[in-house]
């Protein structure tokens, strides 16, 4: 049997629809997706098992200049998951122009191939690269040809898919067009794993999605939301069965701890009700959510906290 396997990745700007392919590949919702650019914040698996492949996606964050550690962070995520794949996706967003942060990116994977290869790797292939450009729903006809060869022109020679991710247009012939790139080998997972983050935190990413989604442009990157306490609980006579789970929302200053709470409360409670209603989609039972808002001042400056938060940041080597 022809079995293939094999990791591909998905690169592109913040906000292009990264996350929201992976879902709709899987037919499941693995990863946060939101209007707001920077809602994925670290690599995620995304592992769709068919009977003749295997393809593990590796959701990143969106590559972008950064402005604070976290988006250091964000970069060397998107950037280490380049490692050991055999397809690279490049993902734009074909609604808009291209931009200098597509340029800089199809020009850093147009660059990948040697430095792939080094490092004591020369077994490896040098990973195929394809283009996806999504959100065509939103483009009007007329616009569609000078659009795609505004991006093909960055990255000439790759194949290209034209897909919407949320309206799964195009998306069978993109997963034949990975397949056919993928060595053939026999599957690396479990076929009932879907993904390689626990549980609780699939949960903080859901509850930070929900915050975002209802807040407004200045609190949403000062977010960063714990998992403090996730226990099963009922089965009994006097409890419904389910999951406990409680959970701080981190802020940056005293002013964004009152936007995130609202007015009596009403904000965190949208925002509560909001991510319940998602973990209990994903996870397939019953959810009590108890969230709470807490200041950590400049945390995303503070290598420290984002340690505390669950990034899993390299310290930089002094020249
Ligand atoms: N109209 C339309 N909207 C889309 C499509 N794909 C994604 N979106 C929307 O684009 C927004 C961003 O989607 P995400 O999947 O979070 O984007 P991302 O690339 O993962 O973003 P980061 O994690 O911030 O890098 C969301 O509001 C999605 O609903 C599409 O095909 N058509
Ligand atoms: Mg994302």
């Amino acid at each position: 049997m022809n079995h293939r396997s094999g990791f591909v990745a998905i690169i592109g700007k913040p906000n292009v629809g990264k996350s929201t392919l992976i879902n709709a590949l899987l037919g499941q919702k693995i990863a946060a997706v939101s209007p707001r650019p920077q809602t994925t914040r670290r690599r995620q698996l995304g592992i769709l098992t068919r009977p003749e492949a295997q393809i593990a996606f590796v959701d990143t964050p969106g590559l972008h200049t950064p402005r604070h550690k976290l988006g250091e962070y964000f970069n060397q995520e998107a950037e280490a998951a380049l490692e050991g794949v055999s397809v690279i996706l490049f993902m734009v967003d074909a609604n808009a122009e291209p931009d200098d942060e597509d340029r800089r990116i199809a020009s850093l994977l147009k660059k990948l191939p040697p430095v792939l290869r080094s490092g004591g790797a020369a077994r490896r292939r040098a990973p195929d690269l394809v283009l996806a450009l999504n959100k065509i729903d939103l483009i009007p006809a007329s616009a569609w040809e000078a659009r795609r060869s505004a991006y093909q022109a960055l990255v000439p020679n790759a194949p290209l898919a034209a897909i919407s991710a949320t309206r799964h247009d195009g998306i069978a012939d993109l997963l034949q067009m990975l397949v056919s790139r993928l060595p053939v080998r026999p599957p690396e997972f479990p076929e009932d794993q879907v993904t390689d983050l626990y549980e609780r935190e699939i949960v903080a990413d859901l509850i930070r999605e929900a915050a975002l989604v209802y807040l407004r442009e200045e609190v949403p990157h000062a977010l960063a939301v714990r998992v403090d306490e996730f226990t099963e609980r009922g089965g009994s006579t006097t409890l419904t069965p389910g999951a406990y789970i409680a959970a701080t929302l981190f802020v940056e200053h005293d002013s964004q701890k009152g936007i995130v709470i609202g007015e009596g409360g009403g904000m965190l409670k949208k925002i509560g009700s909001a991510a319940r209603k998602e973990i209990e989609a994903m996870s397939g039972r019953k959810v009590f959510l108890q969230l709470r808002v807490k200041v950590a001042k400049d945390w995303r400056d503070d290598e420290a906290a984002l340690r505390r938060f669950g990034y899993k940041i390299k310290t930089r080597r002094k020249k």
